[in-house]
């Protein structure tokens, strides 16, 4: 198969992260993506009555960072918990749950898991997994991170991994997200949707299919909010597989349009990080990797991506943006 042209030179869209956490690739190492030799940055236990915390989302704030966290408690019952960091590494978690207002209560909060959090405007939205008569995609803004103000649910349940672009399309806001059903079962496709108001959405669009590989053969999910690049959206996405053990998540990526990002332009046929750590393969469900937030130092093209691991633990992890790019457009395995 004839391999595409080599990119040239890479544009990427986004602020300056002089601060990013940040460690060079080991000598030797031979992958596209590697690990922060201090993981995890959130251990077991970390709070009383938390059993861990992960698959949680960051974003730069004022000097050093903010994030939601998905904080599981002893009932196994997940929340949303606001921490900050001064260098992206050392997080200090609040004990309680963040407050949500506003709204007219109808969009609730039974239990909330997965959080993404997306600077859009003067606003951070919070999307998440939002427990009402079964998973959908809640969200909340908010200026400060003290004040979140609800908003409707986006869709209908069942619904995960809701995943807000950073700015409008075609003057519409987007949002990525996998149609699903109330347990964990194989029903995953990536679909995506637009909003002209973050409230009513619609034009729903089939991006990609699970299946397209093996080690994503069950269902695939978009993790981090789509980093914008000269060579299309790059789109870093949890890929399941399923083994004798149970189901495994390893990281994929892939590269969207930039104005019709339901097109797919290139996707990787092999996963850049697998678990293979002890954080990653012990914990309360093993075998799981899975993307949540990417900060890219534009300037530089390095990228810091938290995942969770093992259902259990905050981890970090790096890849340089040129380089995944090429990656990712030599591996195209051609699938959609
Ligand atoms: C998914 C979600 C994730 C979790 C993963 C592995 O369905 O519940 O939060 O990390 O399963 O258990």
């Amino acid at each position: 198969m004839a391999q595409p042209a080599p990119a040239a030179r890479l544009r990427i869209v986004g602020d300056a992260i002089p601060n990013l956490p940040w460690e060079a690739k080991p000598a030797g190492n031979p992958d596209v993506v590697w690990r922060f030799s201090g993981n995890p940055v959130i251990g077991r236990r970390p709070l009383p009555d938390v059993t861990g915390i992960y698959n949680s989302a960051v974003v730069p704030w004022q000097g050093g960072f903010i994030g939601v966290f998905r904080t599981e408690y002893v009932t196994r019952m997940p929340y949303l918990h606001v921490g900050r960091s001064p260098d992206g590494i050392r997080w200090t978690i609040e004990p309680k749950p963040l407050a949500l207002g506003g709204g007219d209560g109808v969009s609730a909060f039974e239990y909330g898991y997965d959080p993404r959090v997306v600077k859009l405007g003067e606003w951070y939205y919070v999307l998440w997994c939002n427990g009402y008569h079964g998973p959908t995609i809640g969200m909340a803004r908010t200026k400060d991170f003290v004040a979140f103000e609800q908003l409707e649910n986006a869709f209908l349940p069942y619904n995960r991994n809701g995943v807000l672009f950073p700015r409008k399309i075609g003057g519409m806001y987007v949002m990525l997200s996998r149609p699903s059903d109330t347990g964990h079962t194989p029903f995953g496709d990536i679909f995506i949707s637009q909003s002209p108001d973050l409230e009513f959405w619609g034009r729903h669009r089939h991006v990609m299919s699970k299946g397209g590989n093996w080690w994503e053969g069950v269902k695939i999910g978009a993790g981090p909010a789509p980093i914008e690049t000269s060579e299309g959206w790059l789109m870093i996405y949890h890929g399941v597989c399923s083994t004798c053990n149970g189901f495994a998540y390893q990281f994929g990526a892939a590269l969207l349009d930039l104005e019709k990002p339901w097109i797919v332009k290139h996707r990787c046929d092999r996963a850049i990080l697998l678990p293979e750590a002890p954080y990653e393969t012990t914990g309360l469900v093993p075998n799981v990797v899975f993307p949540v937030a990417a900060l890219c130092d534009a300037p530089s093209g390095r990228i810091a991506i938290y995942y969770g691991a093992a259902d259990t633990f905050c981890a970090l992890a790096f890849c340089q943006m040129d380089e995944l790019v090429a990656y990712v457009r030599a591996h195209d395995g051609q699938k959609r």
